[in-house]
């Protein structure tokens, strides 16, 4: 058989000559510190949650209550009409709160579509952070008074922007650390691998809160990501990944609160994974039964996160059935203004959809500006005869 090739210490006449050894290559980072856990951290159920301190706690019960109820009573708006979409973070409601907790005033969330409960948490107003989703007026809130970015709808872009808002608050000398939540779905995008990327390079104070509830809408996460487990990513980008329950609320708090430190003391990022779970569907416009099987969603309904919390306190005697009785008027009282106030028309002006986009508005959209302004006109004048025009009419009776 005919050589395919030949060395060139085999030539003939050529010198025998040993190729030069690479110069010494040492890992630039030792990976071991920044490695996971094998198992996800948790606290309840085990003796460390002696240790937990009462108040906070009981702080965190009361918000995981209160957070169901806004999911169920946001979900029922939906099927009245009076919300468009409601993607509800029932199951994943101990992120939500912990997230919030965890944080200063002076800190930023940055939150996508599905964390409603943690903005709300962080003093946002139930009505205004359902804004969006009721496809009533842009973000619906002004994000400096909380500090709350907006609820975020493209994938992972919220996180080049906590990068972005965290590394100019350490160039200017600000105290503030910025935690970033996204999904297990949103882990695949770009964004996830430029912000996380650029976040460890300029060791920016921003802490990412993956929730990895299980699916990206249909698709379960073994169909998007080979991942060890979506903690170990940090590694490649030479930041500590860090494994806790998600449904743990006490575990997640513990988590983040140690992240958010260490971002304050200047030692840069970190990626936590919460495993959690997704107990309704995507949104209210998704069938989870074609996608996934009832046993499977049982499972996780015995790791509830608000039943896990309750137990716990009841246990510990940090909360007596009187206390669990309050928790649930609270919230229910929460759930009837939230009603209230969702059945009140908003004011609308449509002429609003230009206003707040560019700077400078664009030929194109100065166009639309026009005929919209026209229509508007029209409908609002009956003399125009144009009054069965349904749709203008409507929105001119509203403004
Ligand atoms: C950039 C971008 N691509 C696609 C979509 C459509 N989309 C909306 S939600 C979703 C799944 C996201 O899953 P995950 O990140 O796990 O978040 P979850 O909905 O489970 O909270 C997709 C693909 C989108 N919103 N943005
Ligand atoms: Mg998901």
């Amino acid at each position: 058989m005919k050589k395919s090739s030949t060395s060139v210490q085999e030539l003939p006449g050529a010198a025998v000559r040993r190729p030069t050894p690479p110069p010494a290559w040492q890992p630039r980072t030792d990976p071991a510190p920044l490695l996971p856990d094998p198992e996800p951290f948790r606290v309840l159920g085990t003796p460390a949650a002696a240790g937990a301190d009462p108040a906070l706690l009981l702080r965190l019960y009361t918000e995981l209550v209160r957070g169901r109820r806004y999911n169920t009573q946001a979900t029922a708006l939906t099927k009245q009409g009076r919300l468009a979409v409601y993607p509800s973070s029932t199951g994943q409601e101990a992120c939500e709160v912990a997230a919030a907790l965890v944080l200063e005033d002076r800190d930023w969330l940055f939150p996508s579509y599905r964390d409603t409960l943690a903005a709300v948490a962080r003093g946002l107003d139930p009505v205004q952070a359902l804004t969006l989703l009721r496809g009533d007026w842009h973000t619906g809130y002004d994000p400096h008074e909380h500090r709350v970015a907006p609820l975020s709808t493209p994938l992972a872009t919220q996180l080049p922007h906590a990068v972005g808002l965290a590394h100019a608050a350490r160039l200017k000398g600000d105290d503030v650390v910025a935690l970033a939540l996204v999904g297990d779905g949103g882990t695949s995008e770009g964004d996830f691998h430029e912000a996380l990327n650029f976040a460890a390079v300029w060791r920016a104070p921003v802490v990412f809160l993956v929730q990895n509830n299980g699916f990206a809408i249909s698709v379960p996460l073994a169909k998007q990501s080979a991942a060890p487990s979506l903690a170990h990513k940090a590694v490649g980008y030479g930041m500590p990944g860090r494994l806790v329950d998600g449904n743990d609320a006490i575990a997640v708090h513990t988590v983040l609160a140690e992240a958010v430190d260490r971002a304050r003391r200047g030692e840069g990022p970190t990626l936590v994974e919460a495993v959690t779970y997704r107990m309704d569907a995507h949104t209210n416009a998704d069938d989870a039964t074609r996608y996934r099987e009832d046993a499977e969603v049982q499972a996780w309904r015995a790791h509830d996160p608000v039943k896990l919390m309750e137990r716990e306190l009841l246990e510990r005697g940090v909360l007596d059935e009187d206390g669990v009785r309050k928790a649930a008027e609270g919230a229910e009282a929460m759930a009837a203004r939230l009603r209230e106030r969702m059945n009140a028309d908003p004011e609308l002006d449509p002429m609003d959809l230009f206003t707040h986009v560019y700077a400078e508005q664009t030929t194109q959209l100065a166009e639309q500006a026009a005929l919209l302004r026209a229509e508007l006109e029209a409908s609002a004048d009956p003399a125009s005869g144009d009054a069965g025009s349904t749709g203008g009419e409507a929105a001119g009776e509203r403004r």
